[in-house]
Order: structure tokens, then C-alpha cells, then sequence
């Protein structure tokens, strides 16, 4: 069967909703741009434990701490299963590895800005995590079978993520004064890199007609950030808090919050390696990386034996 006829039947499925498995054919571009993005996803996940895992040794109170070790930990795993979809496409995780460690691959943008105080883990917890849910709930129906699966999971730990977050900001907004500035302090440096998260604006998005074509995307950059605004605008006001954008207010024709204009050209400086602390993430993955090395090795040296142990007997 020629590649045209073959590339109309796989269309057909993905119109049927029926879900693309690894061993089936694909195009090439499908399974270069799943690759792509299921990497740069697992990359997001495991460079977000950093953020967050400055402030484990200093959180408030015991229990504060545990939920944050808590939470890190299932950013790993989220990691994890996301690097397993990604394999599924043919390439190693070491590969991918490197081309997180050589500055070829991205991840998400959001993680190249500081956590200055306690409450910006709220705040990532509230803004950062609810971006993240806002995106990948559509992600549990994406065509692509392992991806699809490994999102379910992932949504579910995610929502408690963002309830956590939303907690730890209410609770601070019902403190000192200090506190409640702390909050507010927060919210005004995490809001616009939250919404950065969802991507350039549709216009200006390279992969969205052909990833909503085969139904990897079933919403577009704009429609998600827009379905965020909504919700978060909504939820602030149970923090008695504010968001930093005068221009935000609800419009009745619409149905919808209008927001002021994102700046692009930060979003692009920090893309493109230039961010607050995108080099300091990647020195950490990579000194990470080096010093994992023996434990790599000690595993595959017990893999190997028990592997011999099975073959003797
Ligand atoms: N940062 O054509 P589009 C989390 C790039 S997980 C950096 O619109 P696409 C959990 C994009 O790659 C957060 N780069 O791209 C957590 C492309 O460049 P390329 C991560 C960005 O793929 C919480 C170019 O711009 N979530 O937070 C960004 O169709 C707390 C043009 O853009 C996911 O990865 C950005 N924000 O749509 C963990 C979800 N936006 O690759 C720890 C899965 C765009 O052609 C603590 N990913 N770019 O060279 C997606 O849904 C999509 O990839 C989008 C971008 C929506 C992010």
C-alpha cells in the first residue's frame, strides 16, 4: 500500500477516535512530533522538581514538609512515565537525556524563575500545577495510546497538586500582614509565567494545525489560557488577593475575562536559554546526572547478574 493510502487510513482512525499504538504505522512527522513534545513534557516535569525542592529543607513546618517531599516525588514519577511513553517512539531515554543536557531540547519555560519565598509554593502549587492540569486533562484523550494512558495518572496527582497550593495560599491570606503580602507578592511574579506556559498565541503556534489535525492537541494554545484566566480569576477572589493585570475584567459579550497583553519577548528570552535560572536548572540536571552515574552503573552490573543467574539455571 502506497504512503498517500496509508496516510489517509491512519487519518481515518484518528477521526474515529480509535488511539494510535506503537507498533502501528504512523507518519513520520506524527512520530517525530509526539517525540517531541511527550520528551520536552517529561523534561518539564523533571527540571519543575527544582523550584520546588529548594524550599524542602526550609518549609514551615513538618508536616508542610512532607506534602512538599510528597509532591516532588510524584513530579518524578510523572517524569518517569513520561520518558517510558516517549521510549515507545524509538528513542533511548539517554538520548533524550543528552539533548535536555545540550540545551537541544525545552522544557517548559515556567521552571527558569526563582522560588523566592514560602509562598511560591503555593503559588506553584495554585497557578503553576493548575496550568499544568488545565492542559493535560485534554491530554488524557490525545491520540497517541501510551501518552493518553500516562496522562490519566498524572491528572489525578496533578488536582491534588493545585488543591495543596491553593491551601497554602489561603492559609496565608488569613495571617499576618506580612504574610498576607508575602501572598500577594507571589501571585504578582507567578501570574504571567503561569500563563506563558500555554504556549505562543495560536498565530504564532509552528505546531498547532498539524497537532490538532491528528488530535495531539484538542485545544489551542489561546482557547487553554483563555479556559485558565477564567478559573483563576474566579478562584482569586476566595484568597481576598489580587492579579497583576489591570486590563482583566470580565466581558458579557464574551462570556469570558478580557487580560492584557503577555510579554512575548520575555517569553522568548527565557525559550531561548535566557531566562532568570536557565542556566543554573540545567547545571543542577547535569551535575545531577554525573553523580548518578554509579548508581547506573551498580543497577545494570545487578541487571546483568541476575540476567546470567536466570540463563544458569
Ligand atoms: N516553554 O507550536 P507551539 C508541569 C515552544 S508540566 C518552553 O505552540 P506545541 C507539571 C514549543 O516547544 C508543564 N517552550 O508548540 C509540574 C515550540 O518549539 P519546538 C509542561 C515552549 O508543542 C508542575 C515553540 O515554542 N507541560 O508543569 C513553551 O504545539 C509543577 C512553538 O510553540 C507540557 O509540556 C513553553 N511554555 O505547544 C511539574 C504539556 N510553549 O518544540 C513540576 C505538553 C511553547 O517546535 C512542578 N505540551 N514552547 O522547538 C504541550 O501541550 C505543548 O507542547 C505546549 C506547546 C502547549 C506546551
Amino acid at each position: 500500500m502506497g504512503t498517500h493510502n496509508l496516510e489517509e487510513l491512519f487519518q481515518q482512525k484518528i477521526d474515529k477516535e480509535v488511539k494510535i499504538e506503537p507498533k502501528d504505522w504512523m507518519p513520520e512527522a506524527y512520530r517525530k512530533t509526539n517525540l517531541r513534545q511527550i520528551s520536552q513534557h517529561a523534561h518539564s516535569e523533571i527540571v519543575g522538581m527544582l523550584p520546588e525542592g529548594n524550599w524542602i529543607s526550609r518549609a514551615p513546618s513538618l508536616k508542610r514538609k512532607a506534602i512538599l517531599i510528597a509532591k516532588v516525588q510524584d513530579e518524578a514519577g510523572h517524569g518517569l512515565y513520561l520518558y517510558a511513553a516517549a521510549e515507545t517512539l524509538g528513542q533511548s531515554r539517554e538520548q533524550m537525556i543528552n539533548d535536555l543536557h545540550s540545551g537541544k531540547a525545552k522544557y517548559s519555560s515556567i521552571f527558569n524563575y526563582p522560588t523566592l519565598t514560602w509562598a511560591d509554593m503555593g503559588a506553584i502549587g495554585w497557578l503553576v500545577d493548575g496550568a499544568a492540569i488545565m492542559n493535560q486533562v485534554m491530554l488524557t484523550r490525545t491520540s497517541y495510546g501510551p501518552y493518553a494512558r500516562a496522562m490519566v495518572r498524572i491528572c489525578k496527582e496533578e488536582s491534588f497538586h493545585q488543591r495543596q497550593g491553593f491551601e497554602t495560599l489561603l492559609v496565608l491570606s488569613k495571617g499576618s500582614k506580612e504574610q498576607r503580602a508575602m501572598c500577594q507578592d507571589a501571585i504578582n511574579r507567578w501570574w504571567w509565567p503561569a500563563l506563558m506556559m500555554f504556549g505562543p498565541r495560536d498565530s504564532e503556534s509552528t505546531n498547532s494545525d498539524m497537532s490538532m489535525k491528528w488530535k495531539i492537541k484538542r485545544k489551542t494554545n489561546d482557547e487553554l489560557r483563555q479556559q485558565f484566566v477564567d478559573m483563576i480569576a474566579e478562584q482569586v477572589k476566595l484568597l481576598g488577593m489580587t492579579l497583576p493585570d489591570p486590563a482583566l475584567r470580565w466581558n458579557e459579550a464574551r462570556k469570558h475575562y478580557d487580560f492584557g497583553e503577555i510579554n512575548w519577548d520575555e517569553f522568548w528570552q527565557v525559550v531561548k536559554g535566557n531566562g532568570p535560572c536557565n542556566k543554573q536548572r540545567l547545571d543542577a540536571r547535569r551535575k545531577a546526572w554525573e553523580e548518578g552515574a554509579w548508581v547506573r552503573e551498580a543497577a545494570q552490573a545487578h541487571a546483568n547478574k541476575q540476567r546470567t543467574r536466570t540463563k544458569a539455571a
